[in-house]
């Protein structure tokens, strides 16, 4: 039996900033067996010490263990990699330290990525997804295009620092339904507007769902620059991916009320989520 751990809780992962013992103590995953809680905290302190040459271990002996590629991802991997961003900004990290926890984040991704794409079972339609230009950032990318895939689509990914003119390239090559653009850094995220501007001067506009997402991205920011839909995490992201293909599949793109189609559906899952915590 695969086995999934909740990883939909929001935790307070203060104690990471600590050490293992310290975070043992903690309230994530107290419906997983203890050998796996435990597990995940060896896995969260890996990613932080950038230990990438173990990086492997860890995920294999979880694969053994039945815990699935999602549960890996949404739970011990996305905590290690949130507080090495942390470190970051507080200054108690450097740049060699960020690229060695993002090697383990890549080598985990690796072996995780062919487990994810094995669920695909039908085909819903492609979509061509980048980091834009000047930006080098691809993690959380490369699990947005996996869940994709997942879910049935067929993914284009251009990789990162993709110019605008690139985009409009692989648009007419692939004729996707929806194009996604992430952003990881202040500097770069108006090459999402540009890029977005160049598809409408291109007369694209219509024809595609345009998905924008990265840690500095809001929603604000998607209501400003016109895109359709914005992707907070993967989950969310798949879920509006679909919405368009399916039932919003013969709204264009930029339609107002496409973009109310996608407000709504976060807004069910803030009111599903409060629903869960009473
Ligand atoms: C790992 C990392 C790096 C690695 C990147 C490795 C790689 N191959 O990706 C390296 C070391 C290369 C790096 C470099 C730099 N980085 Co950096 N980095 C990070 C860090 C720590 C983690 C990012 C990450 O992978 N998160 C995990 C993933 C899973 O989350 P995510 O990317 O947000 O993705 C999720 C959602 O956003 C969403 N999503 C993402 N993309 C998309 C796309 C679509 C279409 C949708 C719908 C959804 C979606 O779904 C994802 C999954 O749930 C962040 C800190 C942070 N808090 O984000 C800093 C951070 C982004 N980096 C930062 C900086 C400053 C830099 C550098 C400029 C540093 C320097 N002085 O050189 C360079 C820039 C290089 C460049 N030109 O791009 C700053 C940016 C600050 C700012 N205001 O812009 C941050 C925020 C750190 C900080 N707190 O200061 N970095």
């Amino acid at each position: 039996m695969p086995l999934t751990i909740e990883t939909e809780k929001e935790f307070d992962i203060e104690d990471l900033q600590y050490d293992y013992e310290d975070s043992l103590k903690s309230d994530r995953w107290l419906d997983a067996p203890k050998e796996i809680k435990e597990l995940f905290h060896e896995l969260e302190w890996n990613i932080i010490d950038g230990e990438h040459q173990d990086t492997v271990e860890f995920i294999k002996e979880a694969l053994e263990a039945e815990v699935t590629a999602r549960t890996l991802i949404a739970g011990p991997m996305a905590t290690g990699i949130a507080e090495v961003g942390r470190r970051f900004k507080m200054d108690e990290y450097f740049l060699p330290e960020v690229m060695m926890s993002a090697k383990c984040m890549h080598e985990a991704l690796a072996l995780l990525k062919p487990l994810i794409i094995a669920e695909k079972t039908e085909d819903v339609g492609t979509v061509v997804i980048g980091t834009v230009q000047g930006d080098l950032h691809d993690i959380g990318k490369k699990i947005v295009a996996m869940m994709l895939e997942a879910a049935g689509f067929t993914v284009v990914d251009l990789g990162v620092s993709v110019s605008p003119e690139d985009f409009i390239a692989a648009i007419r090559e692939h004729n996707p339904k929806i194009v996604g653009f992430s952003a990881l850094l202040t500097t770069t995220m108006n090459m999402q507007w540009e890029t977005l501007k160049l598809i409408t001067a291109e007369g694209l506009r219509e024809e595609l769902k345009i998905f924008v997402g990265g840690a500095p991205i809001s929603q604000n920011w998607c209501d400003k620059i016109g895109a359709d839909a914005y992707g907070a995490d993967a989950l969310v992201a798949v879920e509006k991916a679909k919405a368009c293909v399916g039932k919003f599949d013969n709204m264009k793109g930029g339609e107002e009320a496409l973009h109310a189609a996608m407000l709504e559906i976060d807004r069910q899952r803030e009111e599903a989520k409060a629903a869960a915590a009473e």
